[in-house]
């Protein structure tokens, strides 16, 4: 089995204590460390999406696979960050309301970290005022990340590019979202000035956005 495979198996039955392990010894025998997030970790986790849509596992099992990528993430960090930190800017990201997932709004936060922006994570079920309040606090703020993983949350996403529409920051932020149900479509329909559909693209539309 391959290390990346071996990654992709460990994440998928939750080996929280083996995972750092193997991260370090697919970094040592010269695996991209893209690859191994990609078709190691993220894999995993559409796998497992898959099976619990199938009644095949859980909550619980989600919950652990979730804790084992965070922990092989820690390990691959170093190599993924490598921008100078805050030299394009503030952003400030979240997890909307509602809405407990956070592993892909944490990979996009590192990767817009990665491209050169200061990150202000406001974390998960952050209501829509929470957002308004991180750009009160932070004026020279000039990109905002929302992120949803729920199609019972995507109403989440709407009322807070609304509150931060009418909080006064129209014309003063761009507001980048995703997550697996969003689309491009879906981010005109409400007003978001982008959408990116993985951390990679969020990265290269941060810039973008702020150019
Ligand atoms: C892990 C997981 C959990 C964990 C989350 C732990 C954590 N700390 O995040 C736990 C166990 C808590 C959980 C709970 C639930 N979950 Co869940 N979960 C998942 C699972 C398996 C993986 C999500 C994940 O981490 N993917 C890996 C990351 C890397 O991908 P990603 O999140 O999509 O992010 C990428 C892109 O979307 C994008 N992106 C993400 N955010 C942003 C933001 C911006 C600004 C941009 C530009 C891009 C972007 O870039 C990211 C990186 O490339 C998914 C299955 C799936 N296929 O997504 C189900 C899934 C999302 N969960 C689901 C469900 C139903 C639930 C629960 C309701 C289950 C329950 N009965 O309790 C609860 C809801 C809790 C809540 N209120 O939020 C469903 C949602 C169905 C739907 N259509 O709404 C899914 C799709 C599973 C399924 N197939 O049925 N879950």
């Amino acid at each position: 089995m391959s290390k990346i495979q071996e990654i992709k198996t460990a994440v998928e039955s939750g080996k929280v204590k083996l995972i750092e392990g193997l991260v370090q010894e697919a970094l040592d025998v010269g695996e991209k460390p893209n690859e191994i997030l990609d078709n190691g970790m993220v894999a995993a986790m559409r796998d497992i999406g898959a099976r619990f849509q199938a009644n095949e596992v859980f909550v619980p099992e989600m919950l652990v696979a979730a804790k084992t990528m965070k922990k092989g993430v820690e390990v691959l960090r170093p190599h993924l960050a490598s921008g100078s930190l805050g030299k394009l800017g503030k952003c400030i990201i979240g997890t909307v309301a509602g809405d407990l997932h956070d592993i892909g709004k944490n990979l996009v936060a590192l990767m817009i970290e990665s491209a050169g922006f200061e990150i202000i994570d406001l974390g998960v079920d952050v209501p829509p005022e929470k957002f308004v309040d991180a750009l009160n606090d932070n004026p020279d703020c000039k990109l905002v990340g929302a992120s949803a993983l729920l199609t019972t949350t995507m109403d989440a996403l709407e009322e807070t590019v609304k509150t931060i529409h009418s909080g006064g920051y129209k014309d003063k932020v761009k507001i980048m979202i995703g997550g697996a149900p969003v689309t491009q479509e879906f981010a005109d329909q409400i007003g978001a000035d982008a959408f990116a559909p993985d951390a990679g693209s969020a990265a290269s539309k941060a810039v973008q956005l702020v150019s």
